[in-house]
């Protein structure tokens, strides 16, 4: 669990680093909401890799529909960098 959280606290600094991190991110999604996305998307994935199979990801209903819209680069696993740039676009 602790390095799963490490993980996100990195995978956010990346995204800031890239740009992802836009203003629209930041009036779209509270800290709050961030937080209650970690937390489901932790719970859903279920062998802690930090990557949901569509299978994982049934267990965020929100999210599964867009699957194939958020895996952005197309290798059937979502990761919490990948659902917060495709909210932050939507
Ligand atoms: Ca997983």
């Amino acid at each position: 669990m602790r390095s799963f959280k490490c993980g996100i606290k990195l995978a956010l600094v990346a995204l800031s680093f890239v740009g992802v991190a836009s203003p629209a991110f930041a009036r779209e999604l509270s800290p709050e909401q961030v937080n209650v996305l970690q937390t489901n998307f932790a719970k859903a994935d279920v062998n802690h890799d930090g990557q949901l199979t569509p299978q994982e990801v049934t267990a965020m209903p929100k999210i599964a529909p867009a699957f194939s819209k958020i895996d952005s680069d197309g290798d059937r696993l979502i990761t919490l960098p990948q659902i917060l740039a495709f909210i932050a676009s939507h």
